[in-house]
């Protein structure tokens, strides 16, 4: 099985476009492994069930949740559908890797969740720098004073250990780091 050919398809299906596949989220963004897995054997045909399960130990990050026989996608959304999540209390700094070509932007109208439904933060730099390398390869790592922006009520949701989510975030909050 190419679990990464795999793990984009769940990814595009469970944060972005499930109605291609037929199918529905609840409201929490899960949807049956059953489901899910009659779904995808129109594209893999050689796929077990156990695949479905299998995907997380084949990456280096913790996309998906699993429970009750359901799954979902943990952060990254950009349905319409907006997935809700409890609001925590965060560090004193979060952080952000970007590409030197958005700074302008990023300055004039602060961190927006552009095609997201929220921000997405990281919890330490070399996780920012990795995500940053997405979009540049020598990215502009932003520091967030997290704290400081939910005590003026910018609400923060903790997904797993690496990534935060966020309301947008003016610059204020925000200190260039590395350039
Ligand atoms: C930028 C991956 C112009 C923002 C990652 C980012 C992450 C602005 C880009 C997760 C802006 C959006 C999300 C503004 C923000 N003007 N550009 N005002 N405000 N931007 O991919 O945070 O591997 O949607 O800086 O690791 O890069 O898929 O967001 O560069 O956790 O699991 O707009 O996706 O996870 O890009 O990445 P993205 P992101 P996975």
């Amino acid at each position: 099985m190419n679990y990464t050919k795999l793990g984009k398809t769940i990814s595009y299906i469970l944060r972005h476009h499930p109605e291609e596949y037929h199918l529905e989220l609840d409201e929490g963004g899960w949807i049956c492994i059953k489901d899910l897995f009659e779904a995808l054997k129109e594209r893999f045909q050689e796929l077990d069930i156990h695949d479905i399960y299998n995907i997380m130990n084949h990456s280096d990050k913790k996309r998906y949740e699993i429970k009750d026989g359901k799954i979902r996608a943990i952060y990254g959304h950009s349905l319409s559908q907006k997935i809700e999540y409890q609001s925590s209390i965060p560090p004193d700094y979060l952080f952000h890797g970007t590409a030197h070509r958005f700074l302008p932007s990023i300055i004039q109208k602060g961190l927006l969740s552009m095609d997201r439904q929220y921000v997405h933060l990281s919890q330490d730099i070399d996780t920012a720098i990795k995500v940053g390398k997405r979009h540049d390869k020598q990215p502009v790592i932003l520091k967030v004073h997290a704290k400081k922006a939910y005590n003026d009520h910018i609400l923060f949701y903790k997904t797993q250990d690496q990534v935060w989510l966020s309301e947008s975030i003016p610059s204020k909050y925000l200190d260039i780091i590395k350039e």
